[in-house]
């Protein structure tokens, strides 16, 4: 498990995005990052306004955004500056490098603009990297790879899970890390898991979840949590800030009590 600090950690990393977001991490001593994953611009960007003080990153889905325009994008880049986060859009890109390259670029959300961070699954082969990496390199971005998910029966796992590393090791410039349920490799991968809740427990279909301190105790360098925050209405800068906590004083354990 990583028991070097995140300032440490800084020195080994020189994708932009990977130093913003542990800058971001260790300016507001926050390793959360909140899944935002609601249907309107108006709700989502209520939650981003509320949580915002108490994240490093927000995680969106934008094309579930039914009322999406460029002006969501424009509030949104306004919160993140208010409240000092980075943004990180879960597009999960699954094709060619070609297909995947338009994907990032372009239609309507034209992603590559705004996300600090998008992640892809490895299926396609590592052309899918090359095709992101000629959009997102020359912005300053930076890629998540999916080498574990957080849902019952995931195929990736195993040989797979192993794929994912051999992958990232050959784009070490853009690949900043995994989307993963523990540490993976000996170099400085930025891990960033999903299926997070106080309690544990998991959903109707297939979500599974582990407490903050228990995923950072395994090499989570950042929490997503998405309806463990904004479930409950009205409460999701309260909720947020119980994240913070729980998550910053799992990493001071896994650290030492070092920051
Ligand atoms: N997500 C997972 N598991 C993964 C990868 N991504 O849950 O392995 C994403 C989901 C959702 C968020 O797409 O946006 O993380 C989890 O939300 P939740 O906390 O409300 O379950």
């Amino acid at each position: 498990v990583q028991t070097q600090t995140y300032d440490v950690r800084l020195s080994n990393h020189t994708n932009p995005a990977a130093r913003a977001l542990l800058e971001c991490i260790l300016r507001k001593r926050s390793n959360l990052c909140v899944s935002v994953d609601l249907s309107t611009s108006a709700e989502l960007l209520e939650v981003v306004d509320a949580v915002g003080p108490s994240v490093c990153l927000i995680k969106t889905h934008m094309d579930i955004v039914e009322d999406f325009d460029q002006s969501v994008i424009d509030r949104l880049r306004v919160l993140s500056e208010k409240h000092d986060f980075l943004i990180f859009e879960d597009r999960k890109f699954a094709d060619i490098g070609n297909t995947v390259v338009l994907q990032y670029s372009k239609g309507v959300h034209k992603i590559a603009s705004w996300a600090q961070l998008t992640n892809a699954h490895v299926v396609p082969g590592s052309g899918i990297i090359t095709g992101l990496a000629s959009v997102g390199l020359p912005l300053g971005r930076g890629l998540l790879l999916l080498a574990e998910m957080s849902s019952a029966g995931t195929l990736a796992q195993g040989a797979y899970t192993d794929a994912a590393l051999a992958m990232a090791r050959e784009h070490r410039d853009f690949v900043v890390g995994f989307i993963a349920q523990r540490r993976l490799g000996d170099e400085d991968w930025l891990i960033l898991t999903p299926g997070v809740q106080l309690g544990s427990g998991g959903d109707s279909m297939g979500q599974q979840y582990n407490t903050p301190r228990e995923v950072v105790r395994r090499g989570a360098d950042v929490i997503i949590v998405g309806r463990g925050v904004y479930g409950k209405r009205g409460e999701a800068g309260k909720e947020a800030e119980r994240y913070r906590k729980e998550g910053w004083e799992a990493y001071l354990a896994r650290v030492g009590g070092g920051t």
